[in-house]
């Protein structure tokens, strides 16, 4: 891995985050004779995929739609082994892409950015580094992900608890070390449900500890047979141009009829069809309005609570598993192998922390209101502080005393997901008020940063060097993924699209949920229309341009 030397001159380009996003910045960047400075925190690229290295950890988007689109050699070359890539293949391609484009050369590893500050004087902007340096730039680009800064512990002595601990999103701990203890895993959600009948396997005993079901499909994950993968290869192209104008990134359904409009027979055929491909385009997409209209929701929910019912052996087990405390597919939906028959082992207990809630974590175990369960090892599968979390977590600041955490108190405010009012040439990469989480990420990131590139380009070609939002186009678009969620069941959700898992988060929807085919047309016309919405002008006195070299040193 190469580290970079940097002196304090000016590169055109700042990027944090050398995840799926970073990683592609880096490229188009680079590509377009911009000169670069990565920094990622970890000691190595990949971002999610380098972090949740948690047994099971795998992509619930197929594969061969969860890669880059930008290279037909790239998407020939490449082989993925199962319909869902495991986290570890996922990070061999990412690792293959890097050094397929030589895309490292721009990354600073094991650094974190601290501090980003807009200086208007100088209209550049200027990041400081946990390793005690900075760097200044003309542009900054935020590719830090949506999952990327883990949900602080927020059970009660915590601290006391000597056993060992480990948390799903920054894993630490071979399998083989679960053999013959007691373990805990808290937290139910699609990490949890990963990790937990493989932790099963290993594990003396298993007490899992889950505050609100989820609604877990099977994965149904098998090897990509070579004549599938071939045929899809020969239609990638036409297949990348589905995801790119579908709702959520990938090829749907897209069904038109509603599902209190056909029979409770047909209802039920076409659930159990669902039920049987599984996936994000199953169940879930069998009707139009599953996520609009409560009732309708509610008879594929009953579908699903059915399906615990046959699978798990004790009612009781199956009712606590039951998930009846929010509408099927208003929170991501979680797809599991083996789930619901884990809780069929004798080594497993299930504790439902509705019914008996934690009273505190002791020094050798945990304590609910009902019981105490001792347990040498401790598995935090608490979640994330989404979206925001990580992108204030930069401590973004203007010189004229602008300051995104204050600015955002109430909840993000964006114009399109890429860029905030009063924080000139900041760019977020597929970002709050971005269809983002609600879409097959990749997608996402490829749009936004080929739009981005445009937008870059269409400056330079025009003496522009200093990009800002207009309020009033902000305000709009608040609104506008404010009025289109309220169409939905996810606005009466509890969930971390809301923030709502993180105490004393404001509860603002985090995601554009118009769908990444309209999203890309909005900002399409953006474009079209000269960049509406932005204020593109030239600063005094002009910030000097430095030449880099292919290194990215000046
Ligand atoms: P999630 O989906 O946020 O799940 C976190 C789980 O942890 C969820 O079941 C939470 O219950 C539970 N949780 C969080 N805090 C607590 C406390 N204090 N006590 C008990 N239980 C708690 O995170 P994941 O890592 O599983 O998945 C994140 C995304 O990664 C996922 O959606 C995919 O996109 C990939 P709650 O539901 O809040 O009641």
């Amino acid at each position: 891995m190469e580290h970079q030397r940097r002196d304090d001159g000016v590169v055109d380009v700042i990027c944090i985050g050398a995840g799926f996003a970073g990683l592609y910045v880096s490229h188009v960047m680079a590509k377009a004779g911009r000169t670069v400075a990565g920094f990622e925190r970890g000691a190595d690229l990949g971002g999610t995929w380098y972090w949740n290295t948690y047994p099971g950890a795998r992509c619930d988007i197929e594969s061969i739609y969860y890669s880059y689109s930008f290279s037909d050699e790239l998407q020939q070359e490449w082989e993925w082994s199962e319909r869902f890539a495991t986290q570890p293949e996922i990070l061999r391609y990412l690792n293959h892409v890097a050094d397929r484009f030589d895309l490292r050369r721009h990354f600073t590893f094991g650094t974190s950015v601290v501090s980003a500050t807009w200086s208007e004087e100088e209209a550049l902007w200027t990041v400081g580094l946990d390793t005690g340096g900075s760097c200044r730039g003309r542009y900054l680009i935020s590719a830090v992900g949506p999952l990327s800064t883990a949900k602080a512990p927020d059970l009660p002595g915590i601290e006391k608890f000597t056993g060992r601990r480990v948390s799903t999103s920054n894993w630490d701990l071979p399998l083989e070390e679960f053999d013959g203890k007691r373990v805990a895993v808290i937290g139910t959600g699609s990490s949890g449900v990963q990790c937990i009948p493989l932790i099963a396997d290993h594990a003396q005993h298993l007490t899992v500890f889950q505050r609100t079901p989820n609604y877990v499909m099977p994965a149904r994950n098998a090897p990509l047979e070579p004549d599938f993968t071939r045929q899809i290869k020969e239609k990638y192209r036409a297949l990348r141009t589905l995801c790119r104008y579908s709702s959520r990134g990938f090829p749907e359904l897209l069904r038109t009829d509603k599902a209190l409009e056909v029979s409770e027979e047909e209802r039920q055929r076409r659930y159990e069809a669902g039920y049987l491909v599984s996936g994000f385009t199953s169940v879930g997409d069998e009707f139009v309005d599953l996520l609009t209209d409560e009732e309708a929701n509610e008879t594929a929910a009953n579908f699903l609570r059915e399906k615990v019912n046959e699978i798990v052996d004790d009612p009781v087990t199956a009712s606590l598993l039951e998930p009846r405390y929010h509408a099927f597919g208003a929170k991501r939906t979680c797809f599991g192998t083996d789930y619901y028959e884990t809780y069929n082992r004798t080594n497993v207990d299930l504790v439902s922390l509705r019914h008996e809630p934690i009273v505190a974590v002791t020094e050798d175990g945990i304590l609910t209101t009902d019981r105490t369960v001792d347990v040498d090892i401790l598995v935090l599968a608490t979640g994330f502080d989404a979206v925001t979390g990580s992108v204030l977590n930069l401590n973004v600041t203007t010189s004229s005393g602008r300051s995104l955490a204050k600015d955002w108190a109430g909840g993000p405010r964006t114009y399109l997901g890429i860029a905030s009012e009063g924080y000139p040439n900041f760019f977020m990469v597929a970002g709050p008020q971005s269809p983002g989480i609600l879409s097959n990420f990749v997608v996402s990131i490829e749009q936004h940063v080929d739009w981005l590139d445009r937008l870059l380009t269409y400056a330079e070609d025009h003496g522009i060097d200093r990009i800002e939002v207009e309020r009033a186009a902000q305000d709009d678009w608040v609104c506008l993924v404010d009025k289109v969620v309220g169409e939905t069941l996810y606005a009466t959700t509890e969930s971390w699209y809301r923030g709502s898992n993180v105490e004393g988060k404001p509860k603002s929807f985090l995601a554009y949920a118009g769908g990444v085919g309209k999203y890309r047309d909005l900002c399409d016309d953006v474009a079209a229309e000269g960049y509406r919405g932005f204020v593109l002008g030239r600063s005094e006195p002009a910030a000097p341009a430095v030449e880099m070299s292919a290194g990215g040193q000046r």
